[in-house]
């Protein structure tokens, strides 16, 4: 569409003018349609700056996680080339879940500004409302065996904090094995699913849901003790300057495919380990444990090569879950 192309021109040269004739030319179009897609962007909430004799220039894109913006932002080969967006939509892990089933390719990525069925783990929700946050899920199909899917959430994670580090300058941490935390709150949470024979993955789905410019009072009452946002963090909650979440989220899924290819390519995972590790507040401390059939006090101490966490009961002896819901004294309101 040539409205999408002439968007490209204007990211592209985004501090400089350029002119009707220009973008004409490059596209093969009359002037009269580029006149008119400018004006199509202006509808959608575009503030492009037109000026007689210069020509035309990209002031602001609207407040919305648009694909040609994201894109624009992202430094990598395949993760996030190819995007599905939506403005509403149950869940972005359950229409991943549909694309990957239907062929789609490594690297595919669902964006949505609004989740009407967020999902969090061992079937919670998770608050997702329009326009505040990130809630996007990527589709992988990596080569190395399913046991190590639970590696994914480990890279998700240590992106998300790198990425919110790099933008914002915040130094988050990770709580075991899927939150990332601001001052004890949670600020995002990760949800890795896959499909799998017993030795080979069909597809991983991990879906990130980041509170990005969600007011304190957006957020439900039970949950304003153990939630936070960006923006509630950066001490900046000004409705005028809200954090730029195609550029979160272009860093995000850059930082993953960076430390995907180190781990995929270079063979090693254990210095990515070593940063989670350093990053997990849950080590060191004491935790609650809920499973199946029962629950258990105890100290964290450890985490194994397939990202199980090691926890020492107070007669010494030494348990490692794998899933179930591991709360934190101190962290996101466990007292
Ligand atoms: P979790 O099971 O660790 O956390 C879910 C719990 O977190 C909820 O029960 C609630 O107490 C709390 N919670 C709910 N919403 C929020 C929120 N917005 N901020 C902070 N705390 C909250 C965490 O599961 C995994 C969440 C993954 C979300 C992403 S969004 C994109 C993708 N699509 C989808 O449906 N889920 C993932």
């Amino acid at each position: 569409m040539i409205k999408e192309r002439i968007l490209g021109i204007l990211l592209k040269n985004k501090e400089t003018f350029i002119s009707g004739e220009e973008i004409s030319h490059k596209l093969g179009v009359s002037r009269t349609a580029v006149w008119k897609s400018i004006g199509k962007l202006r509808d959608e909430g575009f503030e492009v700056e037109s000026v007689p004799n210069k020509g035309y220039r990209l002031i602001k894109p609207p407040d919305l996680l648009i694909p040609a913006v994201v894109k624009n932002a992202l430094r990598t080969r395949q993760f996030g080339q190819i995007i599905e967006y939506c403005h509403s939509i149950d869940s972005t892990n359950t229409r991943a879940k549909e694309l990957a089933q239907e062929g789609a390719a490594n690297g595919a990525l669902v964006i949505a500004e609004e989740q009407l069925k967020g999902k969090g783990r061992l079937g919670r929700s998770w608050e997702s409302p329009a326009g505040l946050g990130i809630w996007m899920s990527l589709i992988a199909r990596p080569s190395f065996p399913p046991q190590y899917a639970p590696r994914m959430t480990v890279l998700a994670g240590l992106a998300v904090k790198e990425a919110i580090h790099r933008v914002l300058g915040l130094k988050a941490e990770i709580k075991w094995p899927n939150d990332i935390i601001l001052n004890a709150r949670k600020v995002c949470g990760i949800l890795t699913e896959m499909q799998a024979d017993p030795d080979r993955i069909e597809y991983v789905v991990t879906g990130i849901g980041v509170n990005v410019n969600t007011p304190e009072e957006v957020f439900p009452e039970e949950l304003r003790g153990s939630a936070t946002s960006l923006i509630i963090e950066t001490g900046n909650e000004n409705p005028d300057r809200k954090i730029d979440r195609c550029r979160l989220l272009a860093e995000i899924i850059s930082v993953f495919e960076e430390l995907y290819d180190s781990w995929v390519e270079g063979g090693d995972f254990s210095a990515l380990m070593q940063d989670y590790k350093e990053s997990c507040v849950t080590l060191g401390r004491q935790v609650r444990v809920t499973g199946i059939d029962e629950t258990f006090l105890g100290t964290a101490v450890d985490l194994t090569e397939d990202c199980r966490l090691v926890v020492q009961l107070p007669d010494g002896t030494r348990k490692t879950v794998y899933s179930g819901d591991v709360s934190v004294r101190g962290i996101a309101g466990y007292v």
